[in-house]
């Protein structure tokens, strides 16, 4: 700044203009001098061939990066234009690389790559380079000129050779300044080979090679014919799409032209990617906003129309219908305006519309097309707003009964005092009377104990987000303190035990299984963590004169008789259940830190659980029945 106000006059813009200035700021120009800003280099020299090929007059392109980390880049375009500029007197080749704000007079509209510089690159480029060269091939003459030392021009443009008369295009080779870029000047391979195969995905029919002759010789040829179909099925090739045909809408009013691929992968996230001339809008802006809204809109109305909706069911939001989408979205716009702090949105308003009308056209002929397609598509989305509206419930659920006092009241939770979750365990119980029992035997301080009923087994087949509407489970997923799905935090897990007591009876399984499913669902981590567990209680009681002795099976207590003299009567009790144990019995086998056994559960475990309610809940009848058969001597509360 030079002036006592901080700005610029006039004046200074003036001497400030130049290559000189470039080389003073060349942050200025070029963002920075790290890595970056190097790589900068070569796309503002690449930005003029893909605008040449935008034009319509070049579909290939070479870049090089040679031994001392030059770089070349070389088009088949029409070839910059040789002759003698009138304002400058220079020729038009040299006024591009030396006169700063040139470019954008040269070349005529069109569609312009340049974001932010509108084709002052070369000159940029040339100002900050050891070295530069170009050769423009046109009228079956070589042209050539070389500039050293930040742009100084050793001659002036010359024919040096002749070439065949169809050969036309133009080709830079720089060595960038190692005083400016004194962070580094060695290109990065995958850096320049990213973006080029991104512009080639953006510019369908336009091959793009890179070739590096550093040391083994390496180089890539990028060429889509598909253009960003190929672009989205690169995308999802490690995911798993749910429809085969990748959807392609294309269309333009006036000189915007709007080009859409997408395809649903069996994912819960999407992937949007929008550009405006190859540029990439990170923050999105009219164009990717008209064809969303496009999106939203002809879903509901194809699925209302389809009956797959009904009249009064909610429409499906935006963020349902974005499920699992894999998507580009491609404008060119020959005037585009960029928004926000870092110029990455499209701001330009009559973008939206075109975008909508470009979109919902294409794809509403798509879905009348690919009835199956279609089907698939919103099935997707109606099973995202269902969970959507599950995880909003348990939300709410949570949220309105975080405060702790509540617990009492709610459910028949009976909580422990400690607030410190390392040594709180919590003790979903079985039925009313062994709950009743846990209750008496518990430690206050750190054992909660939560008494579940047989009925909780009603769960309508197998859609466990409707199970959440079950009032032992939400007392559940409110005792954790986790919250649920996306607002899950492990850090608010209130108990570091959570030990499941039931029954060695097939109600007992059934409700293992039902919670180690909700566990494995919706509550993973919290398996992972290894903080569930199953309490073990004996099956049978042996009193022996004043020994009381509890065993676990029918082999340990073999084992233990054997230990006793031969004569010997204990009075051996077997427990059906846990109803039957009283308070004391349950302290001193099951729930008392000192004796009792418990076994952790593992991911595996959960997982097998959660495979057997998938065949006892699901469509398919045949599994539940034998269960049933199988089990049917044992059941007390059976409801499935
Ligand atoms: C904005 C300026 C820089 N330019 C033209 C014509 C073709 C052309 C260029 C170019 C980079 C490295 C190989 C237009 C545009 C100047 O005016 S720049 N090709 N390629 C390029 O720089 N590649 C042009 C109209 C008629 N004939 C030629």
């Amino acid at each position: 700044m030079n002036n006592e106000n901080g700005h610029y006059n006039d004046n200074d813009i003036q001497v400030l203009e130049g290559l000189e200035a470039v080389r003073k700021r060349p942050g200025m120009y070029i963002g920075t001098t790290s890595e970056v800003g190097l790589h900068h280099l070569v796309w503002e020299i690449v930005d003029n061939s893909v605008d040449e090929a935008l034009a319509g007059y070049c579909d290939d392109i070479e870049v090089v990066i040679g031994k001392g980390n030059t770089i070349t880049v070389k088009d088949d375009g029409r070839g910059m234009p040789t002759g003698i500029n009138a304002k400058t007197g220079l020729s038009t080749v040299e006024t591009i690389f030396t006169v700063l704000h040139a470019g954008g007079k040269f070349g005529g509209g069109g569609y312009k790559v340049s974001g932010g510089l509108h084709g002052v690159g070369a000159s940029v480029v040339n100002a900050l380079s050891d070295w530069l060269e170009v050769r423009v091939y046109r009228d079956g003459e070589v042209h050539y000129q070389r500039f050293e030392n930040g742009g100084h021009p050793v001659e002036p443009l010359k024919v040096v050779e002749k070439c065949a008369t169809d050969r036309t295009g133009t080709s830079v080779t720089f060595k960038p300044d190692a005083s400016i870029f004194q962070e580094t000047t060695i290109f990065n391979y995958t850096t320049l080979a990213n973006r080029l195969q991104q512009i080639a995905f953006l510019n369908k029919g336009l091959q793009i090679r890179l070739i590096d002759e550093r040391e083994e010789e390496k180089s890539s040829t990028f060429l889509y014919n598909g253009g960003i179909i190929e672009y989205v099925q690169m995308l999802n090739k490690n995911k798993t799409p749910i429809h085969n045909d990748i959807v392609y809408v294309e269309g333009r009013e006036n000189d915007i032209i709007v080009e859409v691929a997408m395809q649903y992968n069996d994912s819960y996230n999407s992937s949007i990617y929008s550009f405006v001339n190859n540029i990439n809008t990170g923050d999105g802006g009219t164009h990717e906003e008209g064809v969303k809204r496009a999106l939203t809109r002809i879903i509901n109305s194809y699925a209302k129309n389809a009956k797959i909706l009904k009249e009064n069911d909610d429409s499906l939001t935006g963020e349902d219908v974005r499920e699992g989408l894999t998507m580009i979205v491609s404008c060119k716009h020959p005037d585009p305006q960029f928004e926000g702090q870092t110029k990455g949105k499209l701001g330009s308003a009559e973008v939206k519309k075109i975008a909508d009308d470009v979109f919902s056209t294409g794809f509403e002929r798509f879905l009348m097309e690919n009835p199956e397609e279609a089907r698939i598509i919103i099935d997707k989305a109606t099973v995202a707003a269902r969970a959507r509206m599950a995880a909003k419930k348990a939300r709410e659920l949570t949220r309105r009964k975080t405060a702790l006092d509540t617990f009492n009241t709610i459910g028949k939770l009976a909580d422990c005092t400690s607030k410190d979750a390392s040594i709180s365990e919590i003790f979903l119980v079985e039925g009313d009377s062994a709950g009743g029992s846990a209750k008496d035997a518990r430690m206050p301080k750190t054992q909660a104990i939560l008494p579940l009923r047989g009925k909780i087994l009603n769960v309508e087949k197998a859609r466990l987000d409707r199970a959440l509407g079950n009032e032992e489970i939400r007392t559940i997923i409110t005792a954790f303190g986790t919250g649920i799905g996306a607002d899950f935090d492990l850090e608010k897990l209130r108990y570091h035990k959570i030990i499941i007591m039931t029954d060695a009876d097939v109600d007992g399984s059934h409700i293992r299984i039902l919670l180690l499913t909700l566990f494995y669902r919706f509550f993973r981590p919290v398996v992972e963590g290894g903080y569930v567990y199953a309490a073990q209680p004996p099956l049978y009681r042996i009193t022996y004169g004043k020994n009381i002795k509890y065993v676990q099976s029918d082999k340990e207590l073999e084992e233990y008789r054997a230990t006793l003299p031969p004569n010997a009567k204990p009075i051996v009790q077997r427990f059906k259940g846990l109803g039957e144990m009283d308070a004391k019995d349950l302290r001193e086998t099951t729930m008392h830190i000192e004796n009792r056994v418990l076994k952790r559960i593992t991911v595996e475990d959960a997982m097998a659980a959660d495979q057997t309610f998938s065949d006892l809940m699901g469509e398919d009848v045949l599994p539940r029945k034998s269960y049933i058969e199988t089990n049917a001597k044992f059941v007390k509360n059976l409801d499935i």
